[in-house]
């Protein structure tokens, strides 16, 4: 089936054809309406959750527990993800719905549970009605799978660097001085990892998004001295720094999930927290060191009937939490107190769901909210959604701590992650139709 972006591209194209109507009554469907500034989905500073004071941290935990009850949504700063690395991996996933249509075809994929799949709509296959959208989703943890396009993804074996750069006028010292970690590695003796990340090609940016909670998540690996990054790889890239990990190997996309599953881990400790159970309950009990983790890159490229027209459909997301970022053009929808909500995510920051498997695990109290991507006439939207799960062996229920025989019953019966997102992927997208089959009251 032909891709959405080339659909798109074709001069003469004026209106949608009827595949792609997802309503015929424009009236019905308030595609454009902007962003309410009454309503603000929870903004939440990562940084006092890892380095704040206890009562700092409680406030946030605080905060976790209300945005995950009451939205389902909330937006994260401080997070520690390099903005650098973000926008590199925006990037690199824009370069990769630019590659010709035979380039991609190679990582087309047929089955639902093929590690990396990229195709149009939803689930084109059984689909009446086709969504304007592009896609390409790969599994990245426990196994890292990725395209080796285009050439900034694909990994490399890291040598010494061979010239001194000039580095940015940075708060590196002063970090890892407040880290106690040693000042190591002068430019003339190689990039360490970190490195790799301050000497980005970008031009100097405010010292927030380094900030502590960077630091906080390098190992001792990427401060090896002898792990080092290649000028050329800095200055030209995909327009963007390459990341090394302890072995000298490098991928943009390995590194941004790595990030991520850290800081999904440091959320998931405070909404244990705020469900009244040790810090470390949901990480222990969902096996998250082999928690599957899924890339999957959004194209919706403008559409000439945005008001007929829908990006992704209502549904929820079959995880624990998803990290979404856009390229700056707003689509998100959520629905809050029955209403369909516009959110803009805040620039350098993660827009975190809660999915159905933390609805199952908080036995309810939590909900995954069910929200749509709607498209637009004027420009070219990417979005990225990192979804972490547990591992896909693990069966979820609701936890005991949460359920009481007699007054609280289990609202869900578990089955095996690996099944469930099965269902969802390989059925039309609709709703929580995968959640409401597990329902027991
Ligand atoms: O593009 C968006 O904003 C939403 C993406 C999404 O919901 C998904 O990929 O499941």
């Amino acid at each position: 089936m032909i891709s959405i972006k080339s659909l798109a591209e074709s001069p003469e194209l004026t209106s949608i054809p009827a595949s792609y109507t997802f309503t015929s009554n424009p009236n019905e469907y308030p595609a454009l309406l902007p962003a309410d500034p009454e309503v603000n989905v929870p903004i939440i500073d990562l940084a006092l959750l890892t380095f704040g004071t206890s009562d700092q941290r409680s406030k946030v935990i605080n905060e976790l527990g209300n945005a995950c009850e009451n939205w389902g949504f909330f937006i994260v700063t401080n997070h520690g993800v390099p903005e650098s690395l973000m926008d590199a991996v925006m990037d690199g996933c824009r370069g990769f719905f630019y590659l010709c249509e035979d380039d991609k075809l190679e990582f087309k994929g047929d089955h639902v549970m093929d590690p990396i799949r990229c195709g149009t709509s939803f689930n084109a296959s059984i689909e009446k009605e086709f969504y304007w959208r592009d896609f390409l989703k790969v599994f990245v943890h426990p196994q890292f799978h990725f395209p080796n396009k285009p050439s900034g993804f694909s990994p490399f074996v890291a040598k010494p660097p061979t010239a001194t750069l000039t580095p940015r006028p940075s708060y590196r010292e002063p970090d890892l001085l407040l880290r106690g970690l040693p000042v190591k590695n002068p430019p003339h003796r190689g990039l360490p990892h970190h490195e790799a990340i301050l000497y980005s090609p970008l031009p100097p940016q405010p010292p927030q998004s380094f900030s502590l909670s960077l630091l906080s998540r390098l190992e001792p690996a990427m401060v090896d001295e002898n792990v080092g990054v290649r000028e050329e790889d800095v200055v030209r890239g995909v327009g963007a720094t390459r990341f090394l990990d302890g072995q000298g190997e490098s991928n943009l996309a390995l590194e941004y999930c790595k990030r991520i599953r850290e800081v999904a881990k440091d959320v998931l400790e405070g909404i244990s927290e705020s469900l009244g159970m040790e810090s470390n309950y949901i990480n222990k009990a969902l096996n998250l060191d082999s928690n599957f983790q899924i890339f999957i890159a959004n194209l919706y490229p403008p559409c000439p009937q945005p008001e007929l027209a829908m990006g992704l459909p209502p549904h929820s997301d079959h995880g624990l939490l998803t990290f979404l970022t856009q390229n700056g053009i707003g689509g998100l929808q959520i629905q809050h107190n029955g209403k369909w909500v516009s959110v803009n995510p805040i620039p350098n920051s993660f827009l975190i769901n809660t999915g159905d498997h933390l609805e199952i695990l908080s036995n309810g109290k939590f909900k995954s909210v069910v929200h749509r991507a709607i498209v637009n006439r004027n420009s070219t939207r990417i979005s990225l959604a990192i979804a972490n799960g547990p591992s896909l062996d693990t069966v979820v229920t609701p936890a005991a701590e949460l359920v009481d025989s007699h007054n609280i019953p289990p609202a869900y019966i578990g089955i095996k992650y690996k099944e469930y997102i099965q269902l969802q992927q390989s059925n039309n997208l609709k709703d929580k139709s995968v959640l409401d089959r597990i329902r027991s009251i």
